[in-house]
């Protein structure tokens, strides 16, 4: 078998650690931030009668449920994220919509967002108001992803079940931002894997008499009412010998070395992960194997050294 460091070597291995995350923090990292339009956005409108229902290049956009007939409505949007680089640490994402209205009902409800997992279009359908206008070809509505040619599997869209963000959100007219973590680990996650960026749906709460309200669209005339996304990030460095985690001790690299990159190299060498088999005897460069403190030890030199 492998051999195994001992504890005494796990103890200096977090010593130093400790020490490079106070000298990382000091170095100032260059941040960018975009601003962005959405590159699509619409409304697959719920109708009991079975009409194929949206509103594709419509000035509005609507969520939650009517008090008329208690349909659904549920708003798509999708970002073009193509000018990030896949690089990219993003630090920080949040959403500035218009609301132009929204039923006594909705105050306080929670608007939550979740990742669509089926691709899905804008026609040129346009409903001036919240009752939908039929579809055109293009067009996502209640029971086609891209009508009349593409089924969702549920009617209502195909999305991840549980939400990636929610946010109770007051009935006031006016700018809503939406920000929080998981809507920055979406955006994370699309910039890394750029085929699954297929945009969110935003739900109200959907129940009888439960809190319609409208957007403004990226269609309406006023530039400044479109839903607009702003993404702050940096670049991550080059360096990848050390930086084996993200913050949260995720997978990926993130540009920075701290703790978490300390904690996963020694969980995995603890578990014999060749990812970890870094160094050979006298802590040359290269696996050979074995699992002994040279590789901790050369792990431990190029995380200081900060590569
Ligand atoms: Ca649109
Ligand atoms: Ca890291
Ligand atoms: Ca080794």
């Amino acid at each position: 078998m492998a051999d195994r460091a001992t504890s005494g070597v796990f103890g200096r291995a977090v010593v130093l650690g400790t020490g490079a995350v106070a000298l990382l923090g000091s170095l100032a990292l260059a941040q960018t931030t975009v601003t962005l339009t959405p590159s699509a956005d619409t409304t697959m409108f719920e109708a009991l009668t079975g009409d194929e229902l949206s509103s594709g290049v419509g000035t509005t956009m609507y969520m939650g449920q009517t008090t008329r007939n208690n349909e659904r409505r549920r708003a798509l949007m999708r970002f073009n994220l193509s000018t990030i680089p896949s690089n990219a640490r993003i630090t920080d994402v949040s959403l500035r919509v218009n609301q132009t209205r929204a039923i006594e009902q909705s105050e306080g409800d929670l608007v939550s967002f979740h990742r669509m997992t089926r691709t899905w279009g804008e026609g040129a359908s346009n409903s001036p108001l919240g009752a939908g206008a039929a579809a055109l070809p293009g067009d996502a509505s209640w029971t086609f992803a891209v009508f009349p040619d593409v089924a969702w599997t549920i009617p209502g869209g195909d999305f991840v079940s549980e939400a990636s963000y929610s946010q109770a959100t007051p009935r006031a007219l006016g700018f809503i931002t939406f920000a929080g973590l998981g809507l920055t680990a979406d955006i994370q996650r699309w910039v890394r894997s750029p085929a699954t960026n297929l945009g969110w749906v935003l739900r109200g709460e959907e129940q009888p008499n439960g809190g319609a309200r409208r957007f403004s669209t990226r269609e309406t005339g006023t530039t400044n009412n479109r839903p607009r996304l702003t993404v702050t990030y940096r670049l991550i460095t080059p360096c990848t010998a050390s930086d084996v985690a993200e913050a949260g001790q995720g997978p990926f690299a993130d540009g920075e070395l701290t703790a978490d990159d300390v904690i996963v190299f020694i969980s995995r060498f603890v578990s014999g992960d060749a990812r970890s088999d870094v160094a050979g005897p006298g802590q040359s460069v290269g696996p050979d194997g074995q699992f002994t403190a040279d590789d901790i030890l050369l792990f431990i030199s190029r995380f200081t050294a900060g590569c």
